[in-house]
């Protein structure tokens, strides 16, 4: 495989509304961000992904652009920008933004032009149907609830959006459209980003003409998949957006891809893939229903096992995959995945460690690197999340009471993860002067950085350490690129898999409360990790304490 400039790297993603506010607005901020370029150095991060902080009025948090070529004045301004690249640089890191392309915001100038026009040139850039009375052009369910089309203000016509009303889908079929987005990203490239993270892109080709699918739920209406399932040609987008930007800087790009075929591998994120990377979602999909949060389930250690090597086994050395537990859009990977009650330190850890030295590129989100739980919302009144909000509404309208749903939907809530960073027991974590836009999770006192910073045994020095080994000269090779071989998989609640490069290392972990014990044959070399100070052996025999992680030289 030709070696890239990131594949050896460590990413971090940035949620800058809940991550360091240094105005007392109660919102987090690009000079946050700044001031905390040595704390993520010192913890051994190369690549920084900033979920959106561009101009917007926030009715999805900020994925809903109003001015793709500034920053919101809540986060900042365009020299506090180009400051952050420029000491990124200066520490050798890379900033990636966020491309949040299939749509903008209805506060977009386009957008704007397009209901003063309907038929002119910016009407061309969204996909607009004239209002038939009683009847709507199609009966896909946005990602947020309710119909995809909403009324074009001041015309008789309406207008697709496959996410919240206030984000207009873009017309990617229309050329004039591509050659906005290349250009904006040309443009950030040149001001120095390594790269984007490339928002929800599967949605931007839709399945033509537009038409109906089978109802899936009461509502009458139909799930996007559907028509995502049918629509074809996306790789002509894809591979024009390459060519036109990220290849001609060498920038890094990594997707977020669901529902990718295993024979489209090669095209996404191959030597010449349409980007760099993309996410492995599998082990977020597991558990899930259509028929809405309310019904997904917690899924079980073996599961979560078999999600993480699934996707090994599909990507294979044919690219590098993006290895999450957590991310802006999901709960907190130790809530979600360890079993309820034993979300523990040694969990956390091993957790951790399983996902991190999977074969692939590490992304660590803000806070998971201090083990930062779910909130236990007490009303629902505490959300913000317009996708929890739809949610809680899907489970009453399914006859749940509003405890049972608020319960059932805020184990999978989006605000899990955006609650604001933990960074010190004082008040509001160290996260802001002021009030902070969304509450602080109560366990601020017993979960902050600054703690763990000072404790050789927390989870923040456990990632520091995972981090190490990964740019350790003597392992990196193997770490970075071994080949990954699951081994006792049929054994119950234990992942375990080696990593074969110039070196072989064996990474264990004994995914639950008791111990297990598992038989070397040939014994080990060296114990590279261990979440534990010991580790308790018998011959070639090593009995795996509750939750124990390993990485041993073989
Ligand atoms: O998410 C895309 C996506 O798949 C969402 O529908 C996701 O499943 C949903 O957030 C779950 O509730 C991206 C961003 O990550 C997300 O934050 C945005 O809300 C969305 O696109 C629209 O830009
Ligand atoms: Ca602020």
């Amino acid at each position: 495989m030709i070696k890239k400039w990131w594949n050896d790297k460590v990413a971090y993603q940035i949620y800058p509304k809940s991550f360091c506010d240094t105005n007392g607005d109660g919102i987090g901020d690009l000079r946050g961000v700044i001031s905390k370029l040595d704390y993520l150095k010192d913890l051994g991060v190369d690549i920084v992904w900033l979920s959106p902080c561009y101009k917007s009025p926030l009715a999805d948090q900020g994925y809903d652009i109003s001015d793709y070529y500034d920053i919101d004045p809540r986060f900042g301004t365009m020299e506090d920008m180009d400051e952050l690249i420029a000491e990124a640089k200066k520490r050798d890191m890379y900033i990636l933004m966020d491309l949040v392309v299939n749509h903008c915001s209805d506060e977009h100038e386009w957008f704007k032009k397009a209901c003063e026009d309907p038929d002119g040139k910016y009407g061309k850039y969204f996909y607009l149907r004239d209002k038939k009375e009683g009847e709507l052009p199609t009966n896909w369910r946005s990602y947020f609830g309710g119909p995809v089309w909403e009324d074009l203000p001041g015309t008789n016509k309406q207008y697709l959006h496959v996410f919240h009303k206030k984000q207009p889908d873009l017309n990617w079929e229309n050329q004039e459209v591509r050659e906005e987005v290349y250009k904006n990203i040309n443009w950030w490239l040149d001001k120095g980003l390594g790269g984007f993270r490339i928002d929800a892109i599967i949605n931007i080709k839709k399945a033509l003409p537009l038409h109906d699918y089978e109802p899936d739920r009461e509502d009458g209406l139909s799930s996007i998949h559907k028509m995502l399932e049918e629509a074809t040609g996306i790789g002509e987008f894809l591979s024009e957006m390459r060519d036109r930007t990220f290849k001609k800087y060498d920038a890094f790009s990594v997707g977020e891809v669901f529902n990718e075929k295993p024979e489209e591998i090669p095209d996404f994120i191959g030597e010449n893939g349409y980007f760099s990377s993309m996410f492995d979602f599998n082990e977020t999909i597991c558990g899930g229903s259509d028929k809405g949060w309310y019904d997904c389930r917690k899924i079980t250690p073996d599961e979560y096992k078999k999600c993480c090597f699934e996707t090994q086994a599909k990507i294979g050395d044919q690219g590098m995959v993006s290895n999450i537990i957590e991310n802006h859009d999901e709960p907190r990977g130790v809530s979600r995945y360890l079993p309820d009650g034993e979300c523990t330190e040694a969990g956390k850890k091993m957790l951790g460690g399983l996902n991190f030295m999977l074969r692939g590129l590490p992304f660590i989100y803000q806070g998971q690197e201090i083990g930062m739980e779910n909130v236990e919302f007490q009303s629902i009144e505490q959300v913000d999340d317009i996708s929890t909000l739809d949610e809680y509404k899907v489970a009453l309208e399914a006859g749940l009471s509003p405890e049972e749903a608020l319960k059932s939907v805020g184990r999978f809530s989006r605000d899990n993860a955006r609650t604001p960073m933990q960074w010190t027991d004082g008040a509001n974590a160290g996260f802001t002067s002021g009030k902070p836009w969304l509450e602080v999770n109560s366990n601020y006192t017993r979960i902050n950085a600054e703690a763990q910073m000072k404790d050789p045994d927390s989870v923040w020095n456990f990632y520091k350490k995972l981090i190490a080994l990964r740019k350790d000269p003597e392992y990196k090779e193997t770490v970075v690129y071994g080949a990954l071989k699951p081994v006792w998989e049929d054994v119950h609640n234990l992942m375990a898999y080696y990593r074969k490069g110039d070196r072989t290392l064996l990474v264990v972990g004994n995914y639950q409360k008791g111990p297990q014990s598992i038989e070397l044959s040939h014994g080990y070399k060296k114990v590279l990790l261990n979440n534990y100070h010991e580790l308790s052996e018998n011959g070639n025999k090593l009995i795996l304490q509750g939750y124990q992680f390993l990485v041993l030289e073989v």
